[in-house]
């Protein structure tokens, strides 16, 4: 008889990782499984249900087309995180400011998150796997009041917990709270998350690159060269090039089978394009709590002050091996300094 551990189970049984705590963690990361069960079962639909395709018509904070399930998305989880209380607000992807929930449980909660509430949703369309991304904080502003711009803008090493939601050929969570990485298969025939990759561990070494090609032209000469070295090799093992364009799923891929994914700055976006609170620090958390790294080239992704709660960065994550060895080929290669 295979024993089955739901997260909310998973949860309550890890909760001993955190001294003193009062189970506020626990109930904050079962209200995002709840919320990813009901994005879940709109974006399974997405291909049946017509209205909830397409485009809103509106531009967020980045510019971007807001699609419908952008919207619907992030409706979910601020509507779950407001009213489970355990949180005292939210900076979302999809709002330009922070939201600080003003009911006295919120007012009273120790943590913030920092929320993708659906990345890479213009692939929903054509059925690529889309995702959730997550970032969990101890607040710093003073408890019983409102949480303040403050609380957001810590680096990414003071994260308390972080995952994120794949919807994919299956719909999982995978998370951390800085005692490793677990991952949790939600099985709809019982509507629970249950655990399906205990301890994941990213490979030191893998034979896969994650790059959008297309900006090739842009990225700076050092970056070039690497990239050279990836598909030219410098043996046998020359590597694969895998890339959808959804961040949760070309990180997810590296994790589980080793592999870089690079999202250089370019001669037009001097920050990149990924963002630092909701994107990178959330994965560069889980994928150093699995045994990689991350790096914006120039420090630790964990390690960057934010300034901003949009604000973008260059990301080089994935297999321990693979970055280091990028980040070596970036001091080592012999081209002119940069202006
Ligand atoms: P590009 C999706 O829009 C996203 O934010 C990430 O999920 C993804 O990795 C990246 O942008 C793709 O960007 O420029 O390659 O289309």
């Amino acid at each position: 008889m295979v024993s089955i551990t739901t997260l909310d189970e998973f949860i309550i049984r890890n909760q001993y990782e955190f001294p003193y705590s009062t189970g506020e963690l626990s109930r904050l990361l079962r209200d995002i499984g709840f919320a990813a069960k009901i994005v879940h079962r709109e974006v399974n639909k997405a291909g049946l249900v017509a209205e909830i395709l397409g485009k809103t018509g509106q531009i967020n904070i980045q510019g971007e087309e807001v699609r419908k399930l952008d919207s619907y998305a992030n409706e979910r989880f601020l509507t779950a995180l407001e009213h489970g209380g355990e949180c005292a607000g939210v900076a979302s992807e999809e709002n330009e400011d922070f939201i600080a929930f003003s009911d006295e449980n919120s007012r009273n909660s120790k943590y913030v998150i920092a929320i993708d509430p659906l990345d890479g949703s213009s692939n929903i369309d054509v059925n690529v796997s889309v995702g959730t991304i997550f970032s969990i904080y101890r607040r710093t502003s003073k408890m019983f009041s409102p949480c303040l711009k403050e609380d957001f803008l810590q680096p990414g090493k003071a994260q308390t917990a972080a995952g994120y939601i794949i919807y994919g050929s299956s719909t999982m969570l995978v998370y951390t709270t800085g005692h490793g990485v677990n991952g949790f298969t939600l099985d709809p025939s019982i509507g629970e998350f249950c655990l399906s990759h205990p301890s994941i561990k990213i490979p030191s070494h893998g034979n896969i690159f994650s790059v959008n090609y297309y900006n090739y032209s842009k990225f700076s000469d050092r970056v070039k060269a690497y990239l050279d070295h990836c598909r030219d090799g410098e043996n046998s093992s020359s590597l694969s090039l895998r890339y959808v364009g959804s961040m949760v799923a070309d990180i997810h891929r590296n994790l589980l089978r080793g592999g870089i994914f690079l999202y250089p700055k370019t001669s037009d976006s001097p920050n990149g394009k990924l963002r630092l609170l909701y994107e990178c620090n959330p994965m560069a958390f889980i994928v150093e709590q699995a045994g990689g790294a991350s790096s914006s080239g120039t420090e630790r992704t964990l390690d960057i002050q934010p300034t901003e709660l949009h604000q973008r960065a260059p990301i080089y994550i994935g297999s321990y091996n693979m970055v280091s060895k990028f980040l070596n080929f970036l001091k080592d290669t012999k081209e002119p300094e940069e202006e």
